[in-house]
């Protein structure tokens, strides 16, 4: 059920984030949105019902179907993309799997980006497969390697910019026109920039999806996804997927995410400076090898970044000395920064994708999109500068002193998973 949206029409970023999705129906006149804790709404007679389920009045009918907090979320990020409408997924990956349901048939072909979510990649080629519907992985980085891969039976271009966990870019504007040449559906997970720092829809994407559980909600506490479509044919053919699908959202779940995204705008700009400011010490310290963030100068895309991206936001990837055993030597030896995988919260997290949240892609096709095995992914919060960086700094300079107690450590990691 679609909210107001014509007040929040010319708002700033960040007081759309705080004011857009607010219910303004309220006989009680409360600020916060209410959690309507309920899973069924009750008709005031027979004909109304009838009448909801034919679509002939408006109304609410079934949480599953559709729930006023729900929509408020649903709201509040549609506005923020500048989309037509959103779907609110229980998980990411649920947004994930129901963008797939609603546009994909067999015999159709996806071209998709091979640095992406593992669990993204995973259902296009081990589960779609199973299905009829062939997948052509591609470096989303290179505008030419998307364009060769179209097929006149492409119905779909997959990306994610930045890409988990390379941090590289695609041009969202030149995947768009070669998308669009071939009649297919350019879909872009936004989850590492969130809407505060990019909005795919304004350069010709169709199709927008978002892990909910990291920059948006913020707080590492909720698991949430959402899809939001550019046009009304879309929005409903996704809203149509979830609802029969049962992919859609919790009220509670909802209100949660809701009110972390009402301090996007602050989390996101204290994240990235930080992340500014660490890139540039890590990629002077003697103990790193690389350093992966689009806001430095020695990104391949910095430029790219400039003209897509409004910040270059919270996430870093970068190379240490002595490989997967450096690695793990940082990742066992920080004390303030969390050893765990998700990002984009207030707290400062590290993982290693190739035995963590890549683990499910096989080393070949790892390397293939240069999800190397020393590569170590930070997630900056909204800590104290200083504090993150003495942190890192003194988890670097364990790197080559406790080389025996890794061995096992080492082997464990080689185990897939996702
Ligand atoms: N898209 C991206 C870009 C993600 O990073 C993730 C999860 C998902 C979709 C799926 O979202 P979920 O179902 O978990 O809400 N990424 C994770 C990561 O990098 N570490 O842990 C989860």
């Amino acid at each position: 059920m679609k909210i107001d949206r014509s007040k929040s029409k010319r708002l700033a970023k960040a007081t759309t984030a705080i004011h857009a999705g607010a219910l303004d129906h309220s006989v009680y006149g409360e600020v916060s949105v209410p959690i309507f804790q309920t899973s069924t709404f009750a008709f005031p007679s027979a004909a109304e019902g009838a009448a909801r389920f034919s679509g002939e009045k408006p109304g609410y009918i079934y949480s599953r179907l559709d729930n006023p907090t729900v929509n408020a979320l649903e709201e509040s990020v549609a506005t923020l993309e500048g989309g037509f409408g959103a779907v609110a997924t229980a998980t990411g990956m649920a947004a994930v799997s129901t963008v797939y349901l609603s546009f994909l048939s067999a015999g159709d072909h996806v071209v998709a980006a091979n640095c992406i979510y593992g669990a993204s990649r995973v259902i296009l080629e081990s589960e779609l497969i199973r299905y009829g519907v062939e997948t052509t992985f591609v470096d989303g980085s290179q505008l030419s390697q998307i364009e060769k891969a179209m097929r006149p039976q492409t119905r779909m271009v997959f990306v994610e910019t930045p890409m988990n966990p390379s941090l590289k870019l695609t041009d969202l504007a030149g995947a768009a026109a070669a998308a669009q040449k071939q009649g297919a559906l350019l879909v872009v997970d936004n989850t590492f920039a969130s809407p505060y720092l990019q909005r795919p829809i304004e350069f010709g994407a169709d199709i927008v999806i978002h892990s909910l559980t990291k920059l948006i909600n913020g707080h590492a506490d909720v698991i949430g996804g959402m899809v939001i479509a550019r046009v009304r044919e879309r929005y409903d053919r996704v809203k149509r997927m979830a609802n029969i699908f049962g992919n859609t959202m919790d009220p509670h779940q909802a209100w949660l995410i809701l009110r972390g995204l009402r301090t996007l705008a602050l989390r996101v700009e204290k994240g990235q400076e930080n992340a500014m400011k660490l890139a540039r010490f890590l990629e002077t310290h003697p103990k790193t090898t690389w350093v992966s963030y689009p806001g430095l100068s020695s990104h391949p895309q910095h430029e790219l970044a400039k003209r897509q991206m409004d910040g270059f936001g919270c996430m870093i990837s970068f190379g240490v000395q002595n490989g997967l055993e450096g690695g793990i030597t940082v990742m066992n030896n920080v004390r303030l920064i969390g050893l765990a995988v998700s990002l984009g919260g207030v707290e400062s997290l590290i993982e290693h994708p190739a035995s963590m949240t890549h683990a499910c892609i096989p080393p070949e096709k790892r390397r293939e999109a240069e999800i190397y095995d020393e590569l170590v992914r930070l997630s900056v919060g909204c800590e104290d500068f200083d504090d993150l960086r003495n942190d890192l700094d003194q988890a670097l300079n364990r790197i080559g002193q406790d080389k025996s107690a890794l061995e096992a450590q080492i082997e464990a990691s080689q185990e897939p998973g996702c």
